[in-house]
């Protein structure tokens, strides 16, 4: 046991969780935003945020830039200000979903105009990575129709694709490109890029340096996620995932909330493949909304949710499971599964939190900190960060 124990404290160890900007600032639905005291006015208030994150639980080291809702004049400085808080700036999201511009789409636009401010905009987005020193450009496109007829279906994939491979060629030897897809929303007949196999052939036509990402809301309800991943993994074109939970459409939930036996599921594929270590090239990324909870505590409690799942995973007996399934006993095999599943991994995790010199139950000592009262005694004017919808 302790022998197993120690493997899986090791690899606990080196996991990395990367969260997101926006999740620090304020959002809600398309009826109402409730906005909060202490939320960030800035890119560099979010970041103080998310180093806060990281000092409680040691595995979140990097936070997810979205543009142009982080931009700032100098993203160097802003670099050298998460170095300072002890984080480093992750991933850029492109964002050509908020204009009025893009109504009809932005790079599957019927106009020439519209699809070359989009594509340029992504353009933009590898620039900054080079001065953030960012490996991912994630894309999410909500390019889509309302209506049958609406616009030719075949030539908006020709547009798409144009439009990836002149941002792929601008990629630098080191950066990669994640591809995201969804299943409807906003768009909702037809969506130009709806599932994984959609995000397949397009990361497949580019190049090994696109990859898919996986947001575990984009899909229909009961979707095997898990399949998914063993698939993407075989293929070698998994390359993110953004967590987050779902009940009916892309909630943006607390990953793990909804469903934590989906997000076991989904760490066990990973653990199968020894695809969990940074060397595997995966990035861990959360992508939520806090939209009625306090967030910073929300966001330690999901990085807690991925640890979880991913500590028993890596508890799963892999010698038994192979024996089992090889064998062809249904029964053990479920079983063998079922076993890691149901084992309280909380005092493991307290331990290895001690070993990490950090507190064991990182959500109250964060509450205890008073950093929360302290933000929202300071961060008084101006005005706060948000999605703006
Ligand atoms: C989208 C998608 C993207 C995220 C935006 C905010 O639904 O999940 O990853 O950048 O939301
Ligand atoms: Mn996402």
């Amino acid at each position: 046991m302790t022998e197993t124990a120690d493997r899986v404290k090791d690899a606990l160890r080196a996991q990395r969780i990367e969260t997101p900007s926006w999740a620090y600032g304020n959002s809600g639905t398309r009826f109402k935003v409730f906005t909060q005291p202490g939320v960030p006015r800035t890119p560099f208030e979010k970041i103080d945020d998310a180093a806060q994150v990281h000092a409680f639980t040691g595995v979140a080291p990097t936070v997810a830039l979205h543009i142009p809702w982080d931009t700032v004049d100098d993203y160097r400085a802003l670099a050298d200000h998460a170095a300072e808080r002890g984080v480093a700036l992750g991933a850029i999201n492109s964002n050509v979903f908020q204009d009025d511009d893009y109504k009809l789409g932005s790079v599957t636009n019927p106009d020439p105009r519209i699809r070359r401010k989009a594509t340029d905009h992504l353009l933009d987005c590898v620039s900054i990575m080079d001065q953030t020193g960012s490996r991912d450009l994630k894309l999410w496109f909500s390019d889509g129709l309302n209506y049958p007829g609406q616009d030719n279906l075949a030539r908006r994939q020709d547009r798409l694709a144009e439009a990836l491979r002149e941002v792929y060629d601008r990629l630098g030897d080191d950066q990669r490109m994640l591809v995201e897809y969804k299943l409807f929303e906003p768009a909702f007949y037809a969506t130009d890029i709806p599932d994984w196999g959609t995000a397949f052939a397009h990361c497949v036509e580019l190049g090994p340096k696109a990859q898919v990402v996986i947001d575990t809301g984009h899909h229909a309800p009961g979707t095997n996620i898990e399949f998914i991943v063993a698939f993407l993994l075989r293929q070698k074109r998994l390359g993110a995932f953004d967590f987050n939970s779902r009940f009916y459409a892309d909630d943006d939930l607390m990953v793990g909330a909804a469903d934590p036996f989906q997000l076991f599921r989904i760490m066990h594929e990973i653990v199968r493949a020894d695809a969990l270590g940074p060397e595997a090239g995966i990035a861990f990324m959360l992508d939520q909304c806090h939209n009625i909870e306090a967030k910073i505590p929300a966001i330690i409690r999901s990085v807690l949710n991925v640890q979880e799942a991913t500590a028993k995973a890596l508890l799963v007996d892999a010698d038994a499971l192979d024996a089992a399934q090889d064998s062809g006993d249904v029964l053990e095999s479920n079983d063998v599964l079922m076993d890691a599943y149901n084992t309280d991994v909380r005092p493991l995790l307290a331990e290895l939190r001690t070993d990490m010199g950090l507190d064991p139950d990182p959500v109250r000592a964060y509450r205890r900190s008073g950093y929360g009262d302290r933000i929202s005694a300071d961060r008084v004017g101006g005005d706060q960060a948000g999605w703006g919808a």
